[in-house]
């Protein structure tokens, strides 16, 4: 396995983390608009960044944005509890693995990645908070699903998903990557099997990728961003 590309620059300085404390998915919990920038995590963070940092990263990012310019461009990232978004997410942005705990509400995060700043809002993929997605929908460029390619059993549940999702008014322009993750575990389905389990043949209205990945070596997750650029730079 090749060792995965780092991002060409990565800012943590839009860390923030939203949900109950209780671990109880509801959609009361989710946001409607974009939480304020630079603010620490709450206890409800499902992974460890100090505010110091995250203070140290505003001062940086401030810094920075104010030689550079770049255009910002909204993700999403979306797929059945227990994919491995909120790792794919964490991965990008620190190139670490970081410990998850089920996402309840959601992640945002800001990654640049080849002069392109991605705002990524990774949400919690509960059957019980799926049906809050479509809030997160408006101005969207590109959807990312990821897909526990592992989970044969569950394939129908997330081509429905996927089906409704890209029927909604507000993803009518958006580009799609899947990630057929997980591809290091015994059993996992090829991205070929992953992407007819998922009929994204069908999908005559929207740019599409299928990128098979492993989001704790990394391996395939550039190739996949690359994908993403290709597509946002040349519609
Ligand atoms: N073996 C393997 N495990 C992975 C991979 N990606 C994620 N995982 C593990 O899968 C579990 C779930 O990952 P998360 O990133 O929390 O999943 P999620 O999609 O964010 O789940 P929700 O927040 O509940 O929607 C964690 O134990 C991860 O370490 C992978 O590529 N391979
Ligand atoms: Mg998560």
């Amino acid at each position: 396995m090749t060792s995965p590309q780092v991002p060409v620059f990565v800012s943590s300085s839009h860390l923030e983390n939203w949900g109950s404390v209780d671990g109880t998915a509801s959609s009361d919990d989710v946001l409607l608009t974009s939480p304020s920038r630079g603010t620490s995590f709450s206890d409800t963070r499902d992974h460890c960044i100090s505010s110091s940092q995250t203070d140290m990263g505003v001062i940086f990012s401030k810094w920075w944005h104010s030689f550079f310019h770049y255009d910002e461009f909204k993700t999403i990232i979306v797929g059945l509890n227990n994919a491995g978004k909120t790792t794919i997410l964490y991965k990008l942005l620190l190139d670490e693995v970081v410990a998850t705990t089920p996402t309840v509400g959601g992640n945002v995060e800001e990654v640049v990645y080849k002069n392109l700043r991605f705002l990524m809002w990774d949400i919690g993929g509960q059957e019980s908070l799926r049906a809050s997605w479509h809030t997160y929908y408006i101005n969207t460029h590109a959807v990312i699903m990821v897909v526990d390619s592992t989970d044969k059993d569950q394939m129908n549940v997330t081509k429905q998903e996927l089906d409704k999702m890209l029927q909604h008014e507000h993803l009518k322009k958006s580009v799609l990557l899947v990630y057929a993750n997980k591809q290091d575990l015994k059993g996992a389905m090829s991205a070929a099997e992953v992407s007819a389990g998922l009929g994204l043949h069908n999908y005559k209205d929207h740019a599409y990728h299928i990128q098979p990945c492993c989001a704790l070596t990394g391996e395939g997750l550039m190739q996949g961003m690359d994908w993403v650029v290709s597509k946002l730079e040349k519609p």
